[in-house]
């Protein structure tokens, strides 16, 4: 059986943790595109991510110094193809401070060369999204660099989210290698929290939203030749649970593996699922689209 590892990468606050809880309910489904053949060495870890969203919340920030992966042996749709899958889950603040240094430590990078796929992601409406600085608001900060004033300081000195994004497309440069002839390396950019935005924008589709929010992100990708990016907008519940509370009754009397949503949008066409399993599919190449 063929060992693939799928990298999450992304910021502190972007989703990661609660996908991987909403992944590993959709993996338990037999129909699901990629469906887990046992349980994963570490289900205490999944089973306590997802009892926070059962009982209408949301899953915790990741520890720093947590160090889980989710490991489990997955078979495809039509059961062709087999695959020992590892999805580690690191706190986003060790990504935030590897762009910060301008490196990665030595064992991810291991880990990134080991990658089949990777998944990268940001959040809608994240407190910890940093917007990217017209010049005249960088001015007026550096211009108050050394004043005392530490929050406006700390501001200044903040890399962007979009440089962030910028900088995870590097890393990936360096390391990642297709396990395929045949095709790219594939990288998914997930949009979470897709719930949160206003129907208008959420009709525009994720790379729109990229577009308008990270420009540089959007312009990175598109010059990227040596991968091939795939767009997902990601609601784990569908709605928000934590400020809605008709929503959040809803969510604790429906069956957990038809709530939320993974949406993709090619040209004018959407396509929409509640299976969780689709991108991770996409990136390591067991979504159907490869011939054996
Ligand atoms: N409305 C809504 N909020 C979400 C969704 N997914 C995540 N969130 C929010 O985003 C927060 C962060 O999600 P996590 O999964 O913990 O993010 P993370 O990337 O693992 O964060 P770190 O562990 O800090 O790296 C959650 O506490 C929720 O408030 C979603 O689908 N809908
Ligand atoms: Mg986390």
């Amino acid at each position: 059986m063929t060992t693939r590892r799928v990298v999450l990468i992304g910021g502190p606050d972007s989703g990661k943790t609660n996908f991987i809880a909403r992944f590993w309910v959709s993996a338990l489904q037999p129909s699901s595109m990629l469906a887990a053949s046992g349980s994963p060495d570490d289900i205490r870890y999944v089973e306590e991510i997802l009892a926070h969203i059962l009982q209408g919340g949301f899953a915790p920030r990741t520890d720093t110094t947590s160090e889980h992966a989710l490991e489990l042996e997955l078979s495809s749709e039509n059961d062709e193809d087999f695959a020992s899958l590892i999805i580690p889950d690191v706190s986003g603040e060790l990504w935030h401070d590897a762009v910060q240094l301008g490196e990665l430590p030595q064992t991810w990078m291991n880990q990134l060369s080991e990658a089949t796929g990777a998944l990268i992601f940001v959040r809608v409406q994240s407190d910890v999204n940093v917007s990217r600085l017209d010049w005249v608001t960088s001015s007026e900060l550096m211009a108050l660099q050394g004043d005392g004033n530490d929050e406006e300081q700390e501001k200044a000195n903040e890399v962007s989210t979009q440089v962030n994004l910028c900088e995870y497309v590097r890393f990936l440069e360096h390391t990642m290698r297709s396990a395929s002839v045949e095709r790219k390396c594939r990288i998914a950019v997930l949009v979470t929290a897709w719930d949160l935005l206003d129907p208008v924008t959420a009709a525009q589709g994720p790379f729109a939203y990229i577009e308008k929010e990270y420009p540089l992100f959007a312009g990175r990708v598109q010059d990227a030749d040596e991968f091939e990016f795939a767009f997902y907008a990601v609601s784990v519940t569908g709605g928000d649970p934590v400020v809605d509370e008709e929503f959040k009754d809803t969510l604790l009397n429906s069956d957990f593996e038809t709530v939320g949503y993974v949406k993709r949008k090619i040209g004018e066409a959407w396509s929409e699922s509640t299976d969780f399993t689709t991108a991770i599919a996409w990136t390591i190449g067991m979504d159907g689209s490869e011939t054996k």
